[in-house]
């Protein structure tokens, strides 16, 4: 039996600026991701905080949520067996100069700081990534 698992992704503010976002999508698409939700919208500075809450201590986290809340981002809820290891995989590193071939951060990612997608990294992050940024009801599918 598949086991299916869900995940949660941001187009980022990059990303939607270098009009990636129907790339970026069909690459889900394409790696057999079923898009559950989607929206696009813009986050405050201080929404942006409590999102990345886990790197508060962290010396990027200033110019982190600056970044996030400069413009409109587009946020899915992805579906599909093994999700969160697989997005992470289609994602590649976090810094693009590491990031492997055929990967979306290879391809979109500008450096470190602006590299174009987010993807949770565990189960319990993925749980409260979308309950961030979706109602129940919106995913109740
Ligand atoms: P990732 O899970 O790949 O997005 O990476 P991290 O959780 O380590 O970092 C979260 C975000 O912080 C990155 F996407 C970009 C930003 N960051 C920096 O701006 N500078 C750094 O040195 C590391 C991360």
């Amino acid at each position: 039996m598949k086991t299916l698992q869900r995940t949660f992704t941001i187009v980022k503010p990059d990303a939607v600026r270098k009009n990636a976002v129907g790339d970026i999508i069909e690459q889900f698409e394409k790696n057999g991701f079923r898009i559950l939700a989607m929206k696009m919208l813009e986050i405050s500075k201080y929404q942006a905080e409590q999102f990345y809450a886990v790197h508060a201590a962290r010396p990027f986290f200033n110019t982190l949520t600056d970044f996030m809340s400069s413009g409109p981002i587009v946020v899915l809820a992805l579906e599909k067996e093994n999700a969160i290891a697989d997005l992470r995989k289609l994602m590649g590193a976090t810094n693009p100069a590491q990031a492997e071939e055929g990967t979306i951060r290879k391809k979109w990612a500008t450096n470190i700081e602006h590299n174009a997608i987010h993807g949770s990294d565990a189960e319990d992050t993925s749980r409260f990534e979308l309950s961030f940024f979706f109602a129940g009801y919106e995913l109740a599918k």
